[in-house]
């Protein structure tokens, strides 16, 4: 599918050392941007720009229906009941603290519990021991078996009368493990307890349905979806949202202000406080709308087949420790090799012009799960192909070569 596709993205074409066609398999930290998402934010910037939801103005009321029809777009893209129910934020990491710490303000008390997972990227970890600090919570961790999955019955029985909240992530940044989502929740709900679902590392790769899923929050970054960096997503079910205090006060969430008393603005005004990023939602809804128009199946269904050969290449060389599940994996592909350390591998391979990531991820406590420093992580877009599965598994012969 990627072909005529690549063409959209620029940077695709670079050449790095004077020598090596940029190899980009560094998707999961962030994916590169198609020219339409660049050119809607100059388009604005250089036509419609105003602040939003202040002015009479002509401009203001252009970048307002901008705005508003950038919310619109990610409200059908998750398939949410109802624009009221989406936040934008500054990304992920954004929308779990703005969870942690105002649903822990409503909700939650000395001694009661979050259950997260082993396998959790930092935000989902240090959002709550934040609030521990504040609120002195509990955090209950679901184990993951070796080879990468949750344990679902250890998971069943974390919970007590004290659980007010489930955070986990949909898909791991590291192993790739696609996390049985819909199983979680209903057993959550079982309990009356809501769930947090950290999207970051699914939503650019799998049709997203929030309503199906009956998850209470939802959280995604822009950039890790061919969007713009600095703004992100926070779906919430009305009803949590309703009940919960602002995250940060300014301009824009409120309703009236006097020294005495504020009273807060309506949904989701009441969590966006100050001039929002405007011009990235723009980017942001010309990033949805561009997989969309590609079909978020069908991207799904390349992928899989792009990881299912890259694992079956890197499988054939000598030494190589991939970690994970073996089947039904997301497009990251984390890996060792013989005892090369992941930083020197990474270092050699981007001397080849191929761009991974080294290092423990922000996810150090599966780390010492795995027993291991880093891996070096090989992630997947649609834009990549088979050939550069090769070049990366020839570049990782030859460094081995070196050693
Ligand atoms: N959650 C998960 C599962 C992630 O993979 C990431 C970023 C985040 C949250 C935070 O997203 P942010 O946009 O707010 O920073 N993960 C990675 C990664 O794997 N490599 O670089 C960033």
């Amino acid at each position: 599918m990627n072909s005529e596709l690549r063409s959209d993205f620029p940077i695709l074409a670079r050449t790095l050392y004077n020598k090596y066609p940029l190899v980009y398999l560094d998707n999961a930290a962030t994916t590169q941007k198609p020219r339409q998402v660049v050119e809607a934010m100059m388009e604005e910037y250089y036509n419609a720009n105003a602040n939003v939801h202040r002015g009479v103005h002509f401009l203001s009321q252009q970048a307002t229906d901008l705005q508003e029809g950038a919310r619109e777009t990610v409200r059908r893209f998750l398939n949410a009941h109802s624009a009221s129910e989406i936040i934008f934020t500054r990304g992920t990491t954004e929308s779990i603290n703005l969870v942690a710490s105002s649903f822990g303000q409503a909700f939650m008390h000395e001694g009661d519990e979050v259950i997260i997972s082993e396998m959790e990227h930092h935000s989902n970890i240090v959002s709550w021991q934040l609030l521990r600090e504040r609120l002195g919570i509990r955090l209950r961790v679901i184990p993951i078996t070796d080879d990468g999955h949750l344990q679902m019955s250890a998971y069943e029985q974390l919970f007590n009368e004290r659980t007010r909240i489930v955070a986990l992530t949909h898909v791991s940044n590291v192993l790739g493990t696609i996390n049985p989502v819909c199983d979680i929740i209903r057993i959550a709900h079982d309990h009356g307890v809501p769930v947090l679902i950290d999207g970051a590392q699914s939503t650019p790769h799998m049709p997203i349905d929030v309503q199906a899923m009956d998850c209470d929050f939802f959280a995604f970054s822009g950039h890790k979806i061919y969007g713009p960096t600095g703004i992100g997503v926070l779906y919430g079910k009305e009803r949590w949202l309703e009940q919960m205090p602002p995250y940060m006060g300014g301009g824009e969430m409120i309703k009236t202000v006097s020294f005495d008393r504020t009273t807060f603005n309506d949904l989701p005004y009441k969590f966006e406080a100050g001039t929002p990023d405007y011009v990235a939602a723009t980017g942001l809804a010309t990033a949805l709308d561009y997989v969309a128009a590609l079909g978020m199946s069908r991207i799904s269904d390349y992928e899989h087949a792009l990881t299912t050969y890259a694992i079956q290449q890197l499988s054939t060389i000598e030494g190589m420790r991939i970690f994970g599940p073996t089947e039904e994996r997301e497009a990251v592909v984390s890996f060792l090799v013989g005892n090369i350390h992941h930083l020197d591998m990474g270092t050699l391979l981007d001397r080849l012009g191929i761009a991974v990531r080294t290092g423990h991820h922000c996810a150090e406590p599966l780390m010492h799960r795995l027993g291991i420093e880093g891996t070096v992580r090989a992630s997947f877009s649609f834009y990549n192909t088979r050939d550069e599965v090769d070049t990366l598994c020839d570049g990782i012969r030859r460094v081995m070569r070196m050693f």
